[in-house]
């Protein structure tokens, strides 16, 4: 196997290296009804770092793929007892799509439409057996590698880059499965200016970074994303009003007593909280309310939540 681009013996060692410490598992799902093929396809990958499920057939494989999470690549053969690798690959396109994992069909039927069966049944790749065991890799690599970048697309796509945090994009996505109960609280940083101007504007985003990691250490099971400079909204599903206000005044205060050391000492910093809870589904409305009462906590004399 000569690696893609022939890097040297170094480069190589350093590429795996990285692999393994950034992602332990890459992990592949092998399906095939024969015990030596797999054993086969489990012993090359492995060889690669890959950690190998096995299958024996589609209806195994459903099962792993709909329990076992961090699958990046199915590798399926297609003449299996039961459901074929064409239908099982259908299946399997109808809860994971390409962001989650690829699929590549191997078959060493001489079907002229097999590729394409594959391709459209939702396949990302197909190898006619017998293969050479560089092309292979070359394949697995590829795929894998794209599935990768999906993901860190999607990723940067719908997360804030600095608290990392969903952004308003994402918020909106996540927001319209909601329907019922739902709580909205928006958050401002009080006087953030005077933190950037007295402290600069490195001291300020870690004052930003901060208050993200307590916002979900308080709303774990929440939607929490950062909407722009130095506000947050929080939405909650299922919520009683009055549990929600208690929460949010707890997070107030832990925040309030948050200390950051700076190079010109510690600062302390304090937020206003909106919030608006009611039966109404409009995320848009909703949010316009919880705005109001943010705007009523500044007036008021900040650090404070209002609803
Ligand atoms: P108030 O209590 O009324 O909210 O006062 P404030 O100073 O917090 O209000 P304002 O919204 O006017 O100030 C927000 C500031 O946040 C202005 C902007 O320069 C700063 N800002 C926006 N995004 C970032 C960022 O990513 N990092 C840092 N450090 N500052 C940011
Ligand atoms: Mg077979
Ligand atoms: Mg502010
Ligand atoms: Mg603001």
């Amino acid at each position: 196997y000569i690696p893609k681009e022939s890097p040297s013996a170094f480069e190589y060692v350093m590429k795996m290296l990285r692999r393994i410490r950034l992602n332990p598992s890459i992990k592949v799902l092998v399906v095939d009804d024969s015990l030596a093929m797999r054993q086969l396809l489990r012993t090359q990958l492995e060889r690669h770092l890959y950690q190998v499920l096995e299958a024996a057939d589609a209806e195994q494989a459903l099962t792993i793929l709909r329990q076992e999470r961090g699958i990046k690549l199915v590798l399926t053969d297609h003449d299996m007892p039961g459901m074929d690798g064409v239908r099982m690959t259908s299946t399997v396109r109808r809860f994971l799509d390409p962001t989650h994992l690829a699929i590549i069909g191997i078959s060493g039927s001489q079907d002229p439409t097999m590729t394409a069966r594959f391709i459209k049944a939702g396949a990302d790749d197909y190898l006619q057996k017998p293969f050479n065991y560089e092309e292979f890799f070359c394949r697995v690599t590829r795929n894998v590698e794209f599935v990768e970048n999906l993901q860190a697309l999607k990723e940067s796509a719908s997360k804030d880059p600095l608290s990392g945090l969903s952004n308003r994009r994402h918020f909106f996505e996540q927001a319209s499965a909601l329907r019922h109960n739902i709580g909205v609280a928006v958050l401002d940083i009080d006087l953030f200016k005077r933190i950037n101007d007295g402290y600069g504007h490195d001291v300020g985003d870690r004052v930003i970074y901060q208050t993200a990691r307590l916002l979900e250490s308080f709303f774990p099971d929440d939607i929490v994303a950062r909407f722009g400079g130095e506000e947050f909204v929080i939405l909650s599903q299922e919520v009683n009003a009055s549990v929600m206000l208690a929460q949010l005044d707890k997070l107030r205060r832990a925040l309030a007593n948050l200390e950051i050391s700076t190079p010109l000492g510690d600062l302390r910093f304090t937020v206003s909280i909106g919030m608006a809870a009611t039966d109404e589904s409009d995320i848009g409305n909703l949010l316009k309310q919880a705005d109001n009462y943010l705007y009523q906590a500044k007036h008021r004399g900040r650090n404070q939540v209002c609803g």
